[in-house]
Order: structure tokens, then sequence, then C-alpha cells
């Protein structure tokens, strides 16, 4: 399961190798154990006057799903993953109960939204954790429209069938298409002979043994060939993942099986992206078509044609397409060199074959465009003002030991920034490693330097960045890598108010 060809990662920050040693040496599993303070219950939150109230119940559980003929089991919300599409208008207040019939403790984390802290779902900073067979009201207001999703933030949960879509509605949008596609992307393994857990505990037992990953087998039976890892040109460089996954998934459904989403030839339709993928990056592209790009992570962008894009883990992109006649391939491609086929749905508006598993549309080859290259629409700016404070935040870790890190340190080991309400801070941001990470805020956004806000943001091997936001919702919050098994082995920092 884990890859077999990988190498080591390259250590660039002189101050990892401290943490490193210690979590070498100690042999110990070097996932972060976080202070277990009783949260007790959150104040509730009556609506304020006119405001509506968008009541929901979501049952987290163990499921059986048929991936293409495969059955597995996972755990997810309800029966099937992704689960159901949570909507809201912007400025409604949402009333969630998580009923939480999982064998384990398990919270739900409310992705990209600028939410009261105590509903954020980070146990330990935020709330107790909810415990085998006890509920927990989520209750917050959710002030920005866009495409959202929402998962656990426990262990690594996320990457079994625990997320499904939240989608808040604009009251102002302008509604300039026919039809909307809601397409989540993912990386599957959870119940192919293994879980998450034992992934993430076979990467630090090969990385404390110093090897490097061994192939742990049997590739699920599928055989889609041996497809082009990609362009060798992207920014992602050569090693964009830690885990060689079996299925690619488009809305729970593997490229032999794919979803068919019908439509009629010149329609207008907005493609809402998310990537609920634990450690993949995938590049897409509609055969036959150009999107454009019109948001990131729920904020407007100047729109943009491109035949293609990339998403990170935790990252969405709105686009809008007009459908051609015929029937096209949506293709989710992984990049790096990994075995396991792509994520593929079908657009159909005339009849005709469905496209092969591992076709490749020509526009995978065109321009690919990814969010830091988006312009900010004039709507999404963060005021223009000068910076109070300035933090470093330097991205850091290894293969061997699997140890993940921010300024220098595992989570846990690692100092929390610190911020004033209403100040502005500069996080001038580093990425230490020759892999690629996705740098999530909790409760805020930041702002790139051309002023395109996002919650989560792909960052380069060796990049760097001043990532700006304005401390205006006071809490205890979270900055960490996206990549599931990253963040699980240190790679998560506390952002606290003072
Ligand atoms: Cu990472």
């Amino acid at each position: 399961m884990i890859r077999p060809s990988r190498r080591q990662l390259i250590i660039a920050g002189l101050g990892l190798g401290a943490s490193a040693t210690l979590a070498a040496c100690s042999g110990d599993v070097p996932v972060t154990s976080r202070p277990t303070a009783p949260f007790g219950l959150p104040e509730p939150v009556p609506p304020s006057p006119g405001q509506s109230v968008v009541s929901a119940r979501l049952t987290a559980r163990p499921v059986t799903l048929d991936l293409g003929g495969r059955t597995v089991q996972t755990w997810a919300y309800g029966d099937s993953a992704p689960g159901a599409t949570l909507r809201a208008t912007a400025g409604d207040l949402l009333r969630v109960t998580l009923d939480n019939q999982l064998p384990a403790d398990t919270t739900v984390h409310w992705h990209g939204v600028r939410l009261r802290p105590q509903a954020d779902g980070v146990p330990g900073l935020t709330q107790d954790p909810v415990r085998v067979g006890k509920s927990f009201l989520y209750e917050f207001t959710v002030p920005d429209p866009g495409t959202y999703f929402f998962h656990p933030h426990v262990g690594t949960q996320l990457d079994r069938g625990l997320y499904a879509p939240l989608i808040i509605d604009d009251p102002a949008e302008p509604g300039d298409y026919d039809l909307e596609w809601v397409l989540v992307l993912d990386d599957w393994v959870d119940g192919t002979g293994t879980t998450p857990e034992e992934v993430l505990e076979q990467l630090v037992a090969d990385g404390a043994s110093g090897t490097d990953g061994t192939d742990h087998g049997t590739m699920a039976g599928m055989d889609h060939g041996s497809m082009s890892a990609g362009r060798s040109d992207t920014p992602w460089g050569t090693d964009t993942g830690d885990v060689d996954y079996p299925y690619y998934l488009i809305n729970g459904r593997p490229p032999t099986d794919p979803p068919v989403l019908q439509g009629r030839a010149g329609q207008r339709v907005r493609l809402r992206v998310i990537s609920a993928a634990s450690d993949t990056i995938f590049t897409v592209a509609l055969g036959g078509h150009r999107m454009t790009l019109t948001h990131t992570d729920g904020w407007p962008v100047r729109p943009v044609q491109t035949d293609a894009f990339y998403i990170g883990m935790g990252e969405r992109y709105d686009a809008t397409v007009t459908l051609g006649s015929g029937v096209f391939p949506l293709v989710a491609r992984p990049q790096g060199g990994r075995t396991g086929g792509q994520g593929l749905a079908v657009v159909r508006t005339a009849t005709g074959t469905l496209p092969p598993a591992d076709v490749t549309p020509e526009e995978l080859d065109g321009k690919v465009l990814t969010g830091s290259q988006l312009q900010p629409d004039d709507a999404g700016r963060l005021p223009n003002r000068g910076t109070d404070v300035t933090a470093a935040l330097r991205l850091g870790g290894s293969m061997a030991p699997y140890v993940w890190t921010i300024n220098g340190a595992p989570y846990g080991q690692n100092e929390a920034l610190r911020v004033a309400p209403g100040q502005r801070l500069r996080l001038d941001a580093t990425n230490m490693t020759m892999m690629p990470h996705p740098l999530h805020l909790h409760g805020h956004t930041f702002a790139l330097p051309n002023g395109l806000r996002k919650d989560t943001l792909l960052m380069a091997p060796m990049e760097s960045v001043a990532l700006d936001l304005d401390a205006d919702n006071p809490g205890d919050w979270m900055i960490h890598c996206h990549n599931i098994y990253h963040a699980e082995a240190g790679m998560m920092i506390d952002l606290r108010y003072t």
C-alpha cells in the first residue's frame, strides 16, 4: 500500500534535527496528543431577529459501500460517501446534531467556514471529543457564501468515508447558470484490506526502520495499465503524496462505474469541485470543454478560462462550462506516479458510449491553473492596511522518521502562534520540504500577496509566500497541512488569541 519506490525527503530546516532524532530514538509514534480540557457544552445560539435556521441531523456510522462491484466496510455520514449535501444561505444559523454511532470518538470540522470557535470541531482545542453513542449540537452562523465541506477532525477519520458537501448560497447570486453539479474528489483505501489508521502506522513504522516504503501488496484488482504520471512540468515536483491508493473516486464512484451527469447541449453548468482527498493532488479537466474558474475556497475570482486546474486536499474550485453535445469524461488525474488509476465522472448530453476508465482528455495537457495564479474579485479582497505583527511558518519534515513539523517541531512541541484581536497578522510561510503541502487555516481566511483569499493553499516544494490574515474571530484555532497523514504526524500548529 505504501509506495514502493519512494525516497527520502529533504530536511531543509536545521531545527528539524532535534525533533526528528527524538522521535527516532524513542521509537514512539510521533502522532501528537492534545491536552484534554473539559469543554462541556457550547453556549446555545439563539437566532438573531429575522435569521433563518437550517437544522440537520448527521449520523456518523459504519456502512458497507459498493465501489463498482467491490464492497468495502467504512465509516460515513448516513448511508453514503459523500454524505448528503448540506445547504444553507449566507447569514443563516446552522443547527446540526452529530449522532456518533461510530466505534470511536469523533467531531465535525466545517472546513473553510468562518464560524464561532465553539463549533470548529477540534477536540482538545475547541470541544471535547464526541464519545461513542453520544451526540453534539453544532450551532453557528455561516457568514460567507461558497463551496465548503465537512469532515471529522480526529485522527485519520477523514480518509474514511466521513465527508459531505456544505453549500452556502449567495442571496445576491446572479444565478447565471442552468445546472449545478457538486463533485467530490477522493482517494480511497479504507476497507480494501487496510484502514487509514493502519496506513499511518505503516508510514511511521517504515520511517522508524529507515527503510523506504515497502509495497504491501495487493492493489485491489484494478489494472489501468501504465497511465502516464502526468506532466513533467507541474509545480508540485515528483513526490506529491505518501500513499498509493487503489481507488480514486468522484462522488463515491470509481472510474469503472462512474457517476453520469445529465444535461443538454448549450446549457450552462456551475461545477462545484471539492477535494476530500487525504494525500492526493488532482488535475481536473472536462474533455471537449474549457472551464471558466469563478471561485476558489468560496471566494470569487476574476473569471478565467482554462483547460484544467490543480486541486489540493481541502481546496474547492467553482467553474462554469457551456455544455457541448455528446458524452464527455470529467477526469481527476492524481499527480505523481500513482498506480491506482484516476477519478472519472461522465457528462452526457447525447447518446454515445461511456469513455474508458483510463481516458485521457487532451485538456489535461493544456493550460492548467492553480489557486495562486487566480486574481481576486474586488469583492473578495482584504481591505488595504499595514501589517501589525509578523510570524514565521516553516513547514518541515521527513519520511524517515515519519515526522512532519511546523516551525521546527511537531504539533504539541511547537509553540502556538499568537495574535491580538483586531491585528493584521502576516505569516511568512515557507515550505522547506520537497513535497507540496496544502496549508489550511481554521476560522479565518488568508490573503495571498495579490489579495486572493483562501482557506487552503497548496504550497509547492520550497515555495515561500506571505499570507495576511485579519484577527477578527477570537478563539483558539489551527493551522495545518491538509495531507491528513502529515497533519497526524505533526504538521499542525495552534493560532491563539491573546
Ligand atoms: Cu503536508
